[in-house]
């Protein structure tokens, strides 16, 4: 009984950026994002019968402790959905270009759903195997599918409509997203942790939330339209107000560091000297930076010669879950 699937990560321009319901993991908004083609999962997962326990490989590292743990409850609603108890070796391996702390949960969990749920033999639409995915990682719900995703938030305390959906596939636009890779980078905050404590003491989570359910209408229809420059400029905003609301945090916390700052400043100037390109920043460090295919000369040029920067990797937007 054995399956393997591919996924690729994904990098959210209208941010999920707290939850209403931590163990089914239901977001406080509706977010959206686009597929990375330059960075994927590929798993395989073998049920045998004889096998006492999950075991995970990474990279072809056994793992234990908190990563395996993850993997063996999201296998334990697999093994709930399907009625059987069977347990099952997981082998993952990441494809990123560098070791540089970006592998990522929303491409393994996404990867994991797909093949666990085939390799078990159920047989599952993509809005089941998205709500599936997103109780492993919320992000992962957005991987199952290329281009353009939104993960609608849904209402209902059960979480059986709060999924993703496709907005335009990968062919709609043909955009690039460059990682900015950092050299050095603190031990962070995890997402989960700098969520929770964002939620619960952040004065300024409200307007947030106030903010990003127009923002979410507004980017729709900029990428309906491949209106470049609205599309970025929402996207950057949106990311400063998610992590403006980590300032007003109790402790407070940011996940900027030296670097980052100077990578934001350079895309403000690029666009000052009349190149369109807009930033972007997760629960970390690193920056992503947009722009359009003719611009990829100068814009690289600029990027890489900034103090701190080891490593640039340039993606286009990526295809959805697919079976190996
Ligand atoms: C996002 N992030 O929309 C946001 C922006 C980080 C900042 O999704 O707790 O690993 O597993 O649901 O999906 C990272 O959080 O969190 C994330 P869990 P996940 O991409």
């Amino acid at each position: 009984m054995k399956a393997t699937a591919r996924a690729h990560t994904n990098i959210a321009l209208i941010k999920y950026w707290g939850k209403r319901n931590e163990s089914l993991i239901l977001p406080t908004n509706s977010n959206l994002s686009v597929t990375l083609d330059g960075f994927s999962t590929e798993t395989t997962v073998d049920f045998q019968e004889d096998l006492k326990a999950d075991t995970f490989f990474l990279n072809k590292q056994v793992i234990e402790g908190d990563a395996l743990r993850k993997v063996a409850v999201f296998l334990d609603k697999v093994r709930a959905l399907s009625g059987k108890k069977i347990y099952a070796q997981v082998d993952s391996l990441n494809h990123v270009p560098t070791a540089a702390g970006f592998a990522s949960s929303a491409s393994g969990l996404a990867a994991l759903a797909a093949a666990s749920t085939k390799a078990i033999g159920l047989s599952l639409d993509n809005t089941e195997l998205s709500r599936l995915a997103r109780q492993g990682s919320g992000s992962a719900c957005r991987s199952i599918y290329g281009g353009f995703v939104e993960w609608q938030m849904g209402e209902r305390e059960d979480g059986l409509d709060s999924y993703a959906v496709q907005v335009a596939d990968e062919s709609h636009w043909d955009i690039r997203i460059a990682a900015v890779v950092l050299s050095k980078t603190m031990k962070k905050i995890s997402s989960r942790e700098g969520m929770r404590r964002t939620v619960e003491t952040s004065p300024f989570y409200a307007g947030w939330i106030e903010q990003t359910s127009k923002d979410i209408q507004e980017i729709k229809q900029a990428i309906a339209d491949k209106d470049f420059e609205k599309t970025g400029s929402i996207a950057e905003a949106n990311c400063l107000r998610m992590h403006a609301t980590t300032l007003g945090a109790n402790p407070p916390f940011t996940y900027w560091q030296d670097t980052t700052m100077r990578v934001m400043q350079t895309v403000q100037d690029l666009r000052e000297q009349g190149i369109p390109a807009y930033f972007t920043i997760d629960a970390g460090p690193n920056v992503k930076v947009m722009y359009l295919p003719e611009d990829e000369n100068k814009v690289k040029s600029r990027l890489q010669v900034i103090e701190g920067v080891e490593d640039i990797i340039i993606s286009k937007p990526g295809s959805g879950i697919s079976y190996l």
